[in-house]
């Protein structure tokens, strides 16, 4: 099992329980827990890192289907803690490749010297709060157990695979895939006939690519999406010398949006404009491309009939694509714009006119089983040499419950929120002391920018931390009153807006049995920021401290 491979800086405050192996236990090693190591690392604590993966990367590990890219804009999609590392890294694309954003964080991993700390290809299945000693106990699946005065989980939100239980896939003859846990490997589906099942963001980045490949390729639709023209391309040298010199600044206003990104939210709402600047607008943004379709008016996400106007703006442009009218229309979402995720494709609605392409509508006839041979949905069979199951993820509370995490006197974290998840500030449980959660549920986390979220987070955790282990009380616990009145501020915001309307992953939608709440905080990112200031500014307002 993992030792601990640093001390603690001479003359850093000792670790709180004296038997605790370590000062702190990171779970993950993407974006969020490599950052956090780094982090608590320069703060003389002594830290170890589980990672499932064999390398670096959390999701950008995992997700290497055809077309993986980011729809954040890479040169935003990255860290700013070090200006030295956004300055010497030179992104190639508008839109970073999956492998290209893998190389990044694999030369931050060397650059900071993190790997040491990091334990790969080792899964934590337990972590339990000792009342008595005052530390966690992690327990990882080769049986080996660490002790650590704090846990902190970097376990993505997106990262918990949701593969629907469909009846005889142990029998289906060909291959399957689900994106989120795509083999290594290069996979082929040259002369194949190909399902894909879903139509969300990762199915809608991969159909344009196997259908150039495959022979004929099948899409299973229960919802349609919206997605709006990724209009990706090389970055040149011009362009990113002038992003370098004011990446500061660039990074200042992205602070300043409600979703962290450095793109403007409209300062208007639809009704204060005229018919021809909603067009105007409408158009600029599907021209430029990319996310910024979320803030196309101010009151995009939280009133019906303006998003009613973005939404037929994007229907429209889905006919004038596809040729089969009734293609078209099943591609047609009828949901609000924005309460489910807005997805970013090249070539997606034009990649059902080609002749080996088809668009099955599975929303009223569910897929019944897999067959040795296929699919089986409605009461027909569809002939299939591989599946890629394009199903999403258990989101933001899937993570944590696949570890069993225990809290004082070994109160799970499952049943605590039987309910949905409750929290203060999205980064602490009552319950749970010396337990943080990056981007955990009721942060702002996926409706922003995730890297800067993740930097904010991290940074937070580390100054919480520091008070406690100042204070010589280093046990920091959120108050149930505190989580009380976050709840509340949480669903009071997600009831003003469009978000619960939706059968989506924010929500719980996608997961049989989840209950139904809004997940990620909805109140945008400089209120969230301003909120978590002010609790450190008054000496982590809503938690207790205490020495053991
Ligand atoms: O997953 P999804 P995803 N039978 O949940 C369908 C981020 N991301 O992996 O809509 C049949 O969006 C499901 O149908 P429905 C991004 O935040 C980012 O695509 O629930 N179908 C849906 O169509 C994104 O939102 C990037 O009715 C079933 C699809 O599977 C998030 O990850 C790229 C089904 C799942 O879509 C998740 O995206 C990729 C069933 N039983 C992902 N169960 C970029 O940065 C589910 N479906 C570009």
């Amino acid at each position: 099992m993992a030792t601990p491979s640093s001390q603690g800086a001479p003359g850093s405050p000792r670790h709180a329980a004296a038997e605790a192996d370590v000062d702190a236990v990171v779970v993950g090693a993407g974006f969020a827990g490599l950052y956090m190591l780094h982090r608590l690392r320069a703060m003389g604590l002594r830290v170890r890192v589980f990672e499932k993966g064999d390398g670096v990367g959390g999701t950008w590990y995992w997700n290497r289907y055809p077309g993986a890219r980011c729809d954040t804009d890479s040169v935003e999609y990255s860290y700013q803690f070090s200006d030295a590392l956004q300055q010497e890294w030179r992104w190639t694309e508008r839109f970073a490749t999956q492998p290209e954003i893998l190389r990044y964080l694999e030369h931050v991993a060397d650059r900071f010297d993190l790997r040491r700390d990091i334990a790969f290809g080792t899964t934590v299945t337990e972590a339990a709060f000792d009342d008595a000693a005052g530390c966690w106990r992690i327990v990882t699946d080769d049986g080996a157990r660490l002790s650590a005065t704090y846990c902190v989980m970097a376990t993505g939100c997106l990262s918990a695979v949701n593969r629907p239980a469909f009846d005889g896939l142990d029998r289906f003859a060909g291959a399957w895939y689900h994106t989120g846990a795509w083999p290594h490997e290069e996979v082929s589906f040259a002369g194949q006939h190909v399902g894909v099942v879903g139509t969300g963001s990762s199915a809608i980045q991969a159909i344009p690519l196997i259908a150039a490949e495959a022979r004929h390729l099948t899409v299973f639709q229960r919802q349609a999406n919206y997605t709006v023209p990724a209009r990706n391309a090389p970055l040149d040298e011009a362009e990113y010398a002038a992003i370098r010199e004011s990446y500061g600044e660039l990074r200042r206003q992205a602070s300043e949006t409600p979703t962290g990104c450095w793109w403007a939210v409209n300062p208007a709402a639809a009704e204060e404009m005229s018919a021809e600047e909603r067009e105007r607008e409408l158009e600029d943004r599907w021209q430029v491309g990319g996310l910024r379709m979320y803030g196309v008016f101010k009151d995009v996400l939280v009133n019906g009939e303006a998003n009613d106007i973005a939404a037929s703006f994007i229907r429209d442009k889905i006919r004038a694509q596809v040729r089969d009218p009734e293609v078209a229309a099943l591609l047609s979402p009828r949901s609000y714009v924005g309460c489910k995720r807005i997805c970013l494709d090249t070539d997606y609605y034009a990649t059902f006119n080609r002749p080996n392409v088809t668009l099955v509508d599975i929303s009223e006839a569910p897929i019944e089983e897999i067959t040795p041979t296929g699919l089986r949905s409605g009461g027909r069979d569809y002939a299939l040499d591989a599946i890629v199951f394009a199903t999403g993820y258990d989101a933001m509370t899937g993570p944590l419950f696949r570890i069993d995490i225990r809290g004082r006197g070994g109160r799970p974290l499952q049943a605590t929120w039987a309910d949905g998840p409750r929290t203060y500030l999205g980064l602490a449980v009552e319950g749970f002391p010396n337990l943080f959660t990056i981007t955990g549920p009721t942060s702002p986390s996926v409706l922003t920018n995730m890297v800067p979220a993740i930097e904010q987070h991290v940074e937070w955790i580390a100054g919480c931390i520091a008070h406690a282990r100042g204070t010589g009380r280093p046990c920091i616990e959120a108050s149930r009153a505190a989580e009380d009145s976050w709840m509340a501020h949480h669903e009071e915001v997600a009831g003003g807006t469009l978000f619960p309307s939706c059968n989506s992953w924010y929500v719980g939608a996608n997961v049989d049995g989840k209950p139904r709440r809004v997940m990620p905080y909805t109140g945008g990112f400089p209120d969230y920021v301003e909120t978590c200031d002010a609790v450190a500014a008054n000496g982590y307002e809503g938690f207790t401290l205490s020495a053991a």
